[in-house]
């Protein structure tokens, strides 16, 4: 998959990439990363990408100009490659990012993505993007972040991927769950053990096991993604247990 990223601040970019499952994918060829500076696309000796808000009030716009002579380039890059890369710019305006969108976007070929500064983007830049994407309902600086949170969060399900083949069979049956407590070595830490379940070799209970405590932390964290989900047979049984139980922790 390729992706394109547009921002005054490539090196924050730049350094994120390089490491981790997103780094990883880059070396083998799973992805490709190109970035784009609006500044390389301006003709004044200060390379200004912004300029005050018509109307007054605080803070700067990003300026159209060099935003869509970027936008421009991006598209000619990924046009080379023989990709069609949608603009998706990262604001709070946009749809949340969920799961649901992550696994649509992992099957296109590209993606670019616009990060914006200072106050935002000219409005006029905003209705030539194709989508407009949130990460949250938090003022950041700037769009960097949020583009990292989605690329990530892509590069995860692109076949090949250390997140894609181990965890995407297994993560199928927990999907819309929250995930399930997790243990390594030592077995005794403190007076604390691993829950035995874990340690006895029988798979077929410890998936019991996981499932059942995935359905216990979304039911106390996160109850809204219980009700939006149509629940197994399975799962109805062992969430009547986790409510006979008082949902305890451990029934050891
Ligand atoms: N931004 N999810 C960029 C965000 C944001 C978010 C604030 C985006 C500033 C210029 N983006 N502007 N939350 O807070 O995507």
């Amino acid at each position: 998959m390729w992706f394109g990223v547009i921002s005054i601040m490539t090196e924050m970019i730049a350094t994120a990439s390089r490491t981790g499952v997103f780094g990883r994918a880059i070396e083998q060829g799973i992805l490709s990363l190109e970035l784009f500076d609006p500044r390389s696309h301006t003709t004044d000796r200060h390379q200004t990408v912004d300029d005050r808000p018509y109307g007054g009030g605080p803070g700067m716009v990003m300026m159209t100009e060099p935003l869509l002579a970027t936008m421009a380039e991006a598209r000619t890059r990924a046009a080379a490659q023989g990709i069609e890369a949608p603009v998706i710019y990262l604001s709070p305006q946009g749809a949340r990012l969920d799961q649901k969108m992550v696994k649509e976007f992992a099957e296109m070929p590209g993606l670019t993505l616009l990060c914006g500064r200072y106050e935002g983007i000219d409005e006029r830049v905003v209705e030539r993007v194709d989508r407009m994407v949130s990460v949250g309902d938090y003022v950041l600086s700037g769009g960097e972040l949020p583009a990292l949170v989605v690329m990530d969060a892509i590069a995860r399900h692109l076949p090949g991927t250390l997140g894609n083949s181990a965890s995407a069979v297994e993560e199928s049956h927990l999907d819309g769950l929250l995930d399930y407590p997790h243990y390594t070595r030592p077995e005794t830490a403190g007076a604390r053990q691993v829950p035995e379940v874990l340690t006895s070799g029988d798979h077929a209970a410890i998936r019991r096991w996981r499932l059942k405590q995935a359905l216990r932390s979304t039911w106390l964290a996160r109850p809204d993604l219980l009700t939006a989900r149509v629940l197994e047979p399975l799962e109805r049984e062992l969430l009547s247990e986790l409510f006979a139980e008082g949902l305890a922790a451990e029934v050891d």
